[in-house]
């Protein structure tokens, strides 16, 4: 009989503790913009800091791992917007959804749930609800364990299987896992419930504020937001399902050095994680084997019960970003495999293998400029968005490829992950490339400096670098896009944020980008590189393009001047409609932003002359889907690209310019179709 009841008061207890647990206050705040206009000044010294996250090394299968994916046609509800913890009430994760008599929506993961239906889905406030089932193999209960892990649920999620809770998290963009081996029915029918929560508080990251409106039906919650891009939601990335030995590598981080001599080093430090059962398992020996692109090692250590140690690669293949060396991307497969003692001879009894891809590089800076394996950089690239037409933010590896063809096609280097963390496909994917990341965490507009805000920021910069450290493409971390950085609260909030952040940054700069101006900005003290966004003839000045390079000079000049740092413009550009041209140029037509954009090249080439402007990024690649305002037309049209990636005229334009610029800075030959044919004396010039 008390057995009986057991589960019952265990979920009965799972269901307050989550509902405690949900900070449901922190949403319907009103969104009063006169109480936005300055913040209080708070006192950091006792902000908690955030705990580390552990584990979430990119789910890959071997010798002793299994992987499974979950993605796929998933079922979702939609809860009420003025009552979005119902279900939590309700219990709906305790049985499948169709139960509670909602209507049952079709939804893909990955995908943001918005543009699949034809309804108001699209501008949804509060909690929707995912189910789907799936089978585990019998073999997985034996020496196994089974871990869940989600690639991104923007903005929260709270998990069950089979109705008890599997795990939560917050922040969109961010990896997640748990392990769930003791929820799981093995060799039957498993059900996972995932609550998704869109709604976005003065303290989460970025900020937003929930108010209602009255409607002609009544008044209904409204989700308002100062960032320029869609808050799309759902399960926008992967759900894995993936095994591990009970006792196996949880975690690595490696960092990476060249010499003037070509001698590559590779520092690693692997972290081990044992269930109860596995703790009997007596790790013995870790072998450490770097092999190069063609299966031969190059550098290989067999530690007794030590884990951390040091490789050694005589003349190792570097990693160079794209257009730098005729073999850029180049990775070397790291091998990590961990030997239980055993009767038989040292090394038989394989515990665990896992492979990491792994560049080998060294990245320097000073107060002039970033070098690359004793290289001087200079970034040419984009600001970007994950974007696209019906997925929204959904991952799409179709999309994926396309992005990078066009890159690669434009001869940029360069790209930021402007203003959140972009998919783990696209930073391997980067590596591979050889183009350097601006890895940017999701601190958009950040405008109420509170200490609740400052915990939740330092946790997305740790969450970020610790996903991203070992990637050779990450090149710096950005740590907030235009914060209201003049804001007297900016002050105390970012020089805590900084501090904490360089004690994890992993070897690379710390940067920003800033539109307050270099006199009033807080921020930009604390950084090793700074950037800024300007929208000369664009905001400013519009229909002026003859107003671009003395403005843009003497500004990035007056950053320089007062912080001594090298300067990147991470931002310029206007909106342009595909198709709409004038002669001459006005504002919104193709010939405006091609005389915008040549401008510009203008002003940086002044600029590079002065030996610490080190990087242009175009905004933006792409256009992208925005909140619904009357700046917008259908979105931001800032993009080289359309939506449906194809080149708006300025493409072709910013092309000559970057492949200028290669041949420029490390002599490489222009791709053949950069010009076409007008005449025997002109075809070679760009
Ligand atoms: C900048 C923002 C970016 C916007 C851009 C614009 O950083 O997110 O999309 O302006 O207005 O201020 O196009």
């Amino acid at each position: 009989m008390r057995r009986h009841w057991m589960p019952v008061i265990f979920l009965l207890l799972g269901s307050l503790q989550v509902l405690l647990a949900y900070p449901e206050d922190d949403f319907l705040v009103n969104a009063n913009r006169k109480e936005l206009t300055d913040s209080p000044l708070f006192e950091y010294g006792d902000v908690r800091k955030p705990t580390p996250t552990k584990g979430l090394l990119y789910p890959r299968d071997s010798e002793t791992r299994e992987v499974r994916s979950l993605d796929g046609m998933w079922q979702l509800v939609r809860s009420d917007p003025f009552d979005p913890l119902q279900g939590i009430r309700e219990k709906w994760f305790i049985d499948a959804l169709r139960k509670t008599g909602r209507e049952i929506i079709s939804m893909p993961v990955p995908a943001s749930y918005n543009d699949i239906t034809t309804d108001n889905l699209r501008d949804h406030v509060g909690t929707v609800w995912y189910e789907r089932t799936f089978f585990v193999p019998r073999s997985w209960k034996a020496m196994q364990r089974t871990w869940l892990r989600f690639s991104s649920v923007h903005y929260a999620a709270v998990v069950w299987i089979n109705g008890r809770n599997a795990t939560s998290h917050s922040i969109g963009h961010l990896p997640f896992e748990s392990e769930i081996s003791g929820l799981l029915s093995f060799g039957g029918n498993n059900r996972i419930t995932v609550m998704c929560d869109n709604r976005l508080s003065n303290r989460t990251i970025p900020q937003g504020s929930v108010y209602k409106v009255a409607t002609d039906d009544g008044s209904v919650p409204v989700q308002s937001y100062t960032f320029d891009f869609f808050n799309y939601a759902g399960i926008h990335r992967s759900v894995h399902l993936y095994t591990t030995p009970l006792l196996h590598i949880s975690d690595l981080e490696v960092t990476t050095q060249l010499t003037n001599e070509g001698l590559g080093r590779i520092d690693y430090r692997v972290w081990l994680e044992a269930s109860k059962e596995g703790l009997q398992i007596q790790p013995i020996h870790l072998r450490v084997r770097l092999r190069d692109k063609d299966g031969h090692v190059a550098a290989q250590q067999i530690n007794k019960a030590i884990y951390h140690g040091t490789l050694l690669v005589p003349n190792a293949t570097p990693w160079w970003p794209y257009l730098m060396h005729s073999d850029p991307g180049y990775l070397y497969n790291l091998q990590f495999e961990l030997f239980v003692s055993s009767n038989k001879k040292e090394l038989e009894a394989l515990q665990d293998t896992y492979r990491l891809p792994v560049g080998i590089r060294c990245l320097n800076w000073d107060n002039d400029t970033l070098l690359l394996n004793g290289k001087p950089l200079y970034m040419r690239g984009f600001g970007r968005h994950e974007d696209s037409d019906i997925r929204g933010k959904g991952l799409d590896n179709a999309l994926l490829a396309r992005d990078f063809n066009l890159l690669k096609w434009t001869g940029a280097n360069a790209y930021r992950t402007s203003h959140y963390p972009y998919s783990e496909e696209s930073m391997q994917f980067a590596d591979q490339h050889g183009i350097m990341i601006i890895d940017e965490c999701p601190a958009v507009n950040i405008d109420i400096f509170e200490p609740q805000l400052l915990e939740n920021h330092m946790s997305s910069l740790e969450q970020l670098i610790h996903r991203d450290r070992n990637h050779p493409s990450v090149i710096a971390w950005s740590v907030a896009n235009e914060p209201r950085s003049n804001k007297k609260g900016a002050l105390k909030y970012f020089e805590s944020l900084v501090n904490y952040v360089r004690g994890i940054a992993h070897g690379r700069p710390l940067t920003a980008a800033i539109n307050a101006n270099s006199s009033s900005c807080h921020l930009a003290q604390f950084l090793d590189i700074v950037g800024f966004n300007r929208y000369n003839s664009w905001y400013q000045n519009s229909g002026r393009t003859d107003m671009i390079i003395n403005l843009l000079t003497i500004e990035a000049q007056s950053w320089r001047d007062k912080f001594g740092k090298p300067v990147i413009q991470f931002e310029y550009g206007g909106d342009t409609m595909e198709g709409m041209h004038s002669l001459p140029a006005f504002i919104w037509s193709e010939e405006y932003q091609v005389d915008l954009f040549s401008r510009h090249f203008k002003a940086f080439d002044e600029l590079r002359g002065r030996g610490w402007f080190i990087g242009e990024f175009v905004w933006n690649f792409a256009d992208f889907r925005t909140a619904q305002t009357i700046t917008r037309v259908g979105g931001n049209k800032k993009g080289v690209f359309t939506r449906n990636r194809q080149p708006k005229e300025v493409a072709h334009i910013l092309r000559r310019r970057y492949f200028a610029l290669a041949k420029e800075l490390d002599m490489f030959g222009l791709p053949e179709d950069l010009t076409v044919y007008i005449s025997k004396h002109i075809h070679n010039e760009l």
